[in-house]
């Protein structure tokens, strides 16, 4: 791979991939715009070298954002990227790990795996790229499609409660929780450059219109699905941090709230899973920074590995370890 300096920065063009996959509108690009942004800081500006950055997704629209990058890469099964991408960030402790996966790719087959990845607190930055749907196998009703959205599969509207993959991540005890927009660029790379920084599990849900199968009523198309997610379904923290506050809190507890959220405060994860809660019920859903805390150790620190004592530096070979391999088959004996 090329070598990038100061002097020859790295630019989109470089990593840009050959695939061309998406619609028209589809709000994927505006992730992959963001991803790019963010490895072109963390190379530029911040040095990193882009052999380090390793991305992985599994299938769905959202899953060929690998193909879209110029990096180095891994396409696995649908919902099974994680356990890959667990391997990599152990075998590896110096690579920044970025996993891509779909609300179905993730929160349907793959939630056992998501789930296990946040308590290990394996050090990936998970992103989703969110639509309701599962759109390449043609807008069945995924997870996270809310109550009485209409889909091929639901064809008088989803009955039932939607996941909320934000509340989960919380309760599991992620050290980075967070949901950005496809719309708003420059505050999506803000918030992956903060989740890619995060030693520990990070999920960035990105809310990522499809634009060809999740049909609000009355809203057919790119501006007009992405005009009723802004009117009708998204409330930021700090907005729902103001507004909701009397219906959250108490009055004690309201006598000693900041004026503005923190997501690294000791009360943050409490906070957050209860402004979730009363947002659901207004058929909100809450975006922004929402959780920050990186007091738990990682799975690699837990398992004794780092950039340092990488397992994939290590000399396996027999020749170099041939008194230890003959000593653990002397145990075995
Ligand atoms: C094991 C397995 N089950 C089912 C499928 C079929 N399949 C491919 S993509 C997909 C859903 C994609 O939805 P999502 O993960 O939300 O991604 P999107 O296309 O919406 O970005 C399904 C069910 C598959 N490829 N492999
Ligand atoms: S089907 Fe939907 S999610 Fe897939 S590329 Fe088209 S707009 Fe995007
Ligand atoms: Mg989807």
């Amino acid at each position: 791979m090329a070598i990038y300096t100061k002097d020859k920065p790295i630019t989109r063009g470089d990593i840009t991939g050959d695939g061309a996959w998406w619609c028209l509108g589809c709000g994927d690009f505006g992730v992959n715009s963001a991803v790019q942004d963010v490895i072109m800081s963390l190379v530029n500006e911040g040095a990193f070298p882009l052999e380090n950055i390793f991305a992985l997704s599994g299938i769905g629209c959202s899953s060929k954002e690998p193909e879209m990058l110029k990096v180095n890469a891994y396409q696995g099964q649908h919902g099974r990227s994680l356990p890959v991408a667990i391997g990599v960030a152990i075998a590896n402790p110096g690579l920044k790990v970025i996993d891509f996966g779909g609300d179905g790719d993730t929160y349907a087959i793959g939630m056992e795996h998501f789930m296990h990845s946040i308590i290990r607190n394996v050090n990936v930055t998970l992103i989703i790229m969110n639509n309701q749907v599962y759109g390449l196998t043609k807008g069945q009703a995924s997870p996270t499609a809310h109550t009485g959205l209409r889909t091929p599969s639901t064809p008088d509207g989803k009955r039932g409660r939607n996941i909320n993959p934000l509340r989960l991540a919380i309760a599991a005890g992620a050290a980075f929780v967070a949901r950005g927009v496809s719309w708003q660029r420059k505050e999506l790379a803000e918030i992956i450059t903060q989740a890619v920084n995060t030693n520990g599990f990070s999920l960035v849900d990105v809310f990522s219109p499809c634009v060809t199968w999740h049909r609000e009523p009355g809203a057919r198309g790119s501006g007009p699905i992405f005009e009723w997610y802004r009117q009708n379904y998204v409330m930021d923290i700090s907005t729902a941090w103001q507004s909701m506050r009397d219906q959250v809190f108490t009055d004690d507890e309201r006598a000693s709230l900041p004026s503005e959220y923190d997501p690294q405060s000791s009360e943050a994860a409490l906070s957050a899973l209860r402004l979730i809660s009363e947002a659901g019920k207004l058929g909100r859903e809450v975006t922004g920074i929402l959780l920050h805390d990186e007091s738990q150790p990682s799975m690699a620190e837990n398992v004794g590995v780092s950039p340092d004592h990488a397992p994939v530096h290590l000399d396996i070979s027999m020749d170099a370890n041939l008194e230890q391999y003959r000593g653990l088959l002397a145990e075995l004996r």
